[in-house]
């Protein structure tokens, strides 16, 4: 992996696109890369929170490689297209739980793959646009979609619409982002709240997951239903038995084993 770095502890993936001459911009390599490297961790039980960010204290994504698609033909583009609809799909279905730490600007595809993670804390330098239109096409890593999804269907044609930038504490108030905090503290916050969810039941974690995405998609009376199902799916696991047992006894400590 050229353009992208893992380190992977104590269950939590810190996973960094690391290009940062280009502002960790989205090439077709990283984006093949990104894929790759995410089908690998999805398999792995020992990895519960993936927290995602760029490399330096600028940017976290400046968007897709522009000097790439300057001169992309449209079935190049298409190709593009698909990739990143595979790398982002994986991001947000996979069991784990991941946390965009957007460490600077999150423009574009930068602003959507931010988008397809669970959770985005922001640090207070970030800055986040959708800024296509004005290049001459239209968001197409999901921006039209999940923007509409996370913060309004208004909102998101007005940033659409304008290529506004906004700030951090902008995206906090429309709900963009979940959390503002300094820089200097993006990472050990992100940790500190990879920590708080590692303490819950790894299964239980990841069927709501899956009953939040799957529900969002559908009306609510199917959603119900999903729910109501993964529900039931959960009383079939060890940890389940572990957590009730837990509580019946008392215990602060609980042993989770993800089964
Ligand atoms: N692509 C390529 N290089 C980029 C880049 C980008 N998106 N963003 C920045 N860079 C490069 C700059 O060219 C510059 O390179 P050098 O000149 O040093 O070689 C270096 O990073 C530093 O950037 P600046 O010199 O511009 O730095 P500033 O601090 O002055 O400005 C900035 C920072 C982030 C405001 C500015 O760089 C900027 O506006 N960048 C472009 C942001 C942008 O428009 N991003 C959105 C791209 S559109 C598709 C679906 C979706 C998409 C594509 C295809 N298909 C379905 C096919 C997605 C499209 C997008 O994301």
């Amino acid at each position: 992996m050229s353009n992208l770095s893992l380190e992977i502890e104590k269950g939590i993936a810190l996973l960094t696109i690391n290009r940062p001459k280009a502002l960790n911009a989205l090439n077709s390599e990283t984006l093949g890369e990104l894929n790759a490297c995410l089908a690998e961790i999805e398999k792995r039980e020992d990895v519960r929170v993936v927290i995602l960010t760029g490399s330096g204290e600028k940017s976290f994504v400046a968007g897709a490689d522009i000097s790439e698609m300057v001169n992309a033909t449209p079935l190049e583009g298409s190709a593009m297209g698909l990739l990143a609809k595979e790398a982002f799909s994986r991001l947000e279905e996979m069991p784990q739980v991941t946390i965009a730490a957007v460490n600077g600007y999150a423009l574009g595809g930068g602003c959507e793959i931010a988008m397809a993670c669970d959770i985005r804390i922001a640090a207070e330098n970030a800055k986040f646009a959708q800024p296509e239109c004005g290049l001459g096409i239209l968001p197409g890593f999901g921006g039209t979609q999940r923007l509409a999804r996370l913060v309004g269907k208004g909102r998101a044609k007005e940033l659409i619409f304008t290529c506004d930038m906004i700030d951090a504490q902008e995206a906090y108030r429309i709900g963009l982002a979940n959390k503002v905090v300094p820089q200097a503290e993006l990472m050990d916050y992100c940790k500190a709240m990879a920590g708080r969810i590692l303490n819950n039941a790894p299964l239980g974690i990841s069927l709501a997951k899956q009953a939040i995405n799957t529900g969002y998609d559908t009306d609510l009376n199917s959603g119900l239903k999903l729910e109501a199902n993964l529900f039931g799916l959960s009383f079939s696991t060890a940890d389940k038995k572990e957590g009730m047992t837990a509580f019946l006894e008392k215990r602060k400590e609980k042993h989770f084993i993800g089964k």
